[in-house]
């Protein structure tokens, strides 16, 4: 007999545990790096000594689903610094560092689901527990990635009132745990819910398409539409991560290599950077002329990739777009040319025609790094099946970067709870909010400001302490 992967971590039926991590052991490994973190995340730090004291949390019972990495742990502990109580579950089913979750776990009062590869069932099942409290309520506020809670409740009450799930696509396991709930439950937990926070540009669009189609249950504040979430995670996080991502793969040498980044969006701008700071020769692919523009005035050649592929050394997809990298290009690139994606899509790089190509054979290199040799027998070196090589080769953004993100959701989980919003839809934290998240992490890097005199912001049209740009100003 098999034991299901499920039977390893839930508990026996009617018990509670307060937690289910992968190995507890790991738990002084995981606070060791969470306490290096500290130190490289300044807006979370700043924001437990200025709101600490007054606790704007206190009272909320947040129910989280994102990442449980090094970094979100430092966020979740932010936010009980400020009084709320916390229940965790990971936003992915293979995001967890497993040290991270058992650090959060050995703390009393912490409820942490989440183990590295889960299965469908078991993702949900997490989920599920992050609910509920051990008294038998549900949580205030949401802390959400990819809406996945947002839509999980958005089903729970279509599944109730309607019996169709139409509106909210769901995976297979979530329906299943659906349907396994009293007839009322959903509706329960979801009257309870004050708002949530959005992570993610993706999960905001499903958050407009709940809330255009009238089901949004609560008001949802978008994140990512901050300046100094998106624009620092796009940019300066992949900026680090890509060659992070390249080194552990291939430990190559970029100096003096032609290197392709196609797409010049915020991630390429970050990606090319970063090649181009290594020595490599960059070559920019765009199909927008504003951004195509943008990269020859930055210096950079820009070309199609048919015009160099035969030539690159390394080729980097941040396109979100499909099939930017075909079979054709990679059985026209040099022999083991590095090939990587670093945008959402999984099919930038036509991973699944590699597989089903008959010219086309795999000899895997180590783990997440294969070769695919072609009949001629010359090869490409592909990193993660083409999936994002700075999650698959590396460990994502770091910490200085998801400082700035975090502290963006813990302003917005106090704009929830304070009832600064209350009318549904979606919004966004205020330019002052997006300004005071930066202004938190100055200090950190010995940032002088310069202030304003009265007379020059009355030129500029502004007041004294911000906000300094209007709303539609493009950074
Ligand atoms: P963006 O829209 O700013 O940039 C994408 C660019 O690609 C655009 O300028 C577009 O014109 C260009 N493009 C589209 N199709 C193309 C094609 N066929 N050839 C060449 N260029 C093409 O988006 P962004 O913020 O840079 O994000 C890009 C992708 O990266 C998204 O899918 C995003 O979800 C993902 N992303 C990944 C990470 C990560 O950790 N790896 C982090 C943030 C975002
Ligand atoms: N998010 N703490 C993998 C990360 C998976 C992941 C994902 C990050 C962070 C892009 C958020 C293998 C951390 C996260 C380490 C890791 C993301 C998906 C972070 C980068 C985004 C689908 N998306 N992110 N650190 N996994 O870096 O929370 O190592």
């Amino acid at each position: 007999m098999t034991i299901s992967p499920l039977r390893e971590h839930v508990p026996p039926d009617g018990a509670r545990s307060a937690s289910e991590v992968a190995d507890p052991s790991l738990a002084a490994v995981g606070r060791r790096e969470i306490e290096l973190a500290e130190t490289e995340m300044p807006g979370l730090m700043a924001l437990r000594r200025q709101l600490g004291p007054a606790a704007p949390l206190a009272g909320a019972r947040i129910t989280g689903l994102l990442h449980t990495t090094v970094q979100t742990a430092v966020l979740v502990e932010t936010l009980q610094a400020l009084g709320a109580q916390v229940r965790w579950a990971s936003s992915s089913p293979v995001s967890t560092q497993d040290h991270a979750a058992a650090a959060l776990a050995a703390v009393e009062g912490t409820s942490v689901f989440a183990w590295k590869e889960q299965t469908p069932d078991e993702f949900w099942w997490c989920a599920r527990q992050a609910l509920a409290w051990p008294d038998g309520g549900g949580p205030n506020l949401l802390l959400d990635d990819g809406a996945g809670l947002t839509r999980l409740l958005s089903a729970g009450i279509a599944h109730e009132v309607t019996g169709s799930t139409d509106i909210v696509a769901l995976d297979e396991a979530a329906h299943r745990m659906l349907a396994d709930e009293d007839p009322q439950y959903w509706r329960r937990v979801a009257s309870g819910v004050r708002g949530a926070s959005e992570e993610t540009t993706t999960g905001a669009l499903h958050l407009q398409r709940l809330s255009a189609a009238g089901v949004l249950p609560f008001p949802a504040v978008s994140v990512n539409d901050s300046v100094t979430k998106s624009k620092f995670d796009n940019r300066y996080g992949c900026r680090h991560s890509l060659i992070d991502g390249l080194n552990r793969a291939t430990d190559v040498l970029l100096g003096g290599k032609l290197a392709v980044v196609c797409g010049y969006g915020d991630v390429g701008k970050g990606c090319a950077d970063a090649l181009r700071g290594q020595g490599a020769r960059v070559v920019v692919t765009e199909v927008d002329p504003i951004c195509a523009l943008q990269a020859a005035m930055d210096g950079y050649q820009v070309l199609t990739l048919e015009r160099v592929v035969a030539e690159a050394d390394v080729v980097i997809t941040a396109t979100g777009n499909d099939s930017v990298v075909t079979v054709e290009h990679m059985a026209a690139m040099k022999h083991r040319a590095i090939v990587g994606n670093m945008g959402h899509s999984e099919r930038e790089i036509d991973f699944n025609g590699l597989v089903e190509d008959p010219r086309t054979r795999r000899v895997p290199v180590k783990p997440q790094v294969d070769e695919w040799v072609f009949e001629d027998g010359h090869s490409v070196v592909l990193l993660s099946e083409g999936r994002l090589l700075n999650l698959g080769n590396a460990t994502g953004h770091p910490s200085f970067v998801m400082s700035a993100s975090f502290s963006n959701q813990v302003l917005a989980q106090v704009e929830l709870h304070s009832g600064a919003v209350q009318e549904g839809g979606v919004h966004t934290l205020s330019r002052l909010l997006d300004e005071k998240v930066a202004q938190l992490h100055l200090d950190a890097l010995r940032v002088e400001l310069t202030t304003l005199t009265q007379h020059q912001a009355d030129v500029l049209g502004v007041p004294l302490h911000g906000p300094f740009k209007s709303d539609n100003y493009r950074y």
